[in-house]
């Protein structure tokens, strides 16, 4: 009973802090309206029709927590040769991972829930970077300690699941926070 409590305060918590509130599946992340050729039923594991594509990944990283902070921001800059959607992301380091982004609200800037993936238009550069889109890591398993790495996979509509390393570093500060 009591048990049970704690951890709904805790649950509670996470979800206030990262300003969203009725979000029940931790580990599951929904599949995009936006890609009906693609279900995530139970039938046969026939591979979704997938257009040839490639994912390019560059500057993958995650800022040190240093101070015993359960939640951890992580970045990375994505390039897909043909229309593509970032639709959920996952690690066994943190119970649960999701992308975000920060929009203004009431003057107040806030993050939220990409619950319908994040969109990269083929060819272009989608950055994922601090006070913009960024994948959050929550419920932190150990403390994000800079030179080591999280394996962070990235689950793509039309390209599928990627495991990418991610490098915990403390930004370069220069000349100010960008
Ligand atoms: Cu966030």
């Amino acid at each position: 009973m009591k048990f049970k409590l704690v951890l709904a305060t805790a649950a509670a918590l996470t979800m206030a802090a990262c300003g969203q509130q009725n979000e029940a599946a931790p580990t599951e992340v929904p599949a995009t309206p936006a890609a009906p050729a693609a279900p995530m039923a139970v039938e046969a594991p026939t591979t979704p029709t997938a257009v040839e594509g490639t994912i390019t990944i560059e500057d993958a990283w995650c800022r040190p927590t240093p101070n015993g902070a359960k939640a951890g921001g992580c970045y990375v800059i994505l390039t897909s040769s043909v229309d593509d959607t970032l639709t959920g992301v996952a690690t066994a380091q943190a119970d649960m991972a999701q992308v975000h982004e920060m929009k203004m609200e009431g003057g107040v800037m806030k993050m939220a829930h990409l619950a319908k993936g994040l969109a990269m238009p083929k060819g272009q550069r989608t950055e994922l970077k601090p006070h913009g889109n960024h994948i959050m890591l929550m419920g932190l398993k150990a403390p994000l300690v800079a030179g080591q790495t999280v394996k962070i996979d990235l689950t793509f509509a039309n390209a599928g699941t990627k495991s990418v390393d991610f490098a915990i570093r403390t930004p370069p500060v220069v000349g100010g926070e960008e």
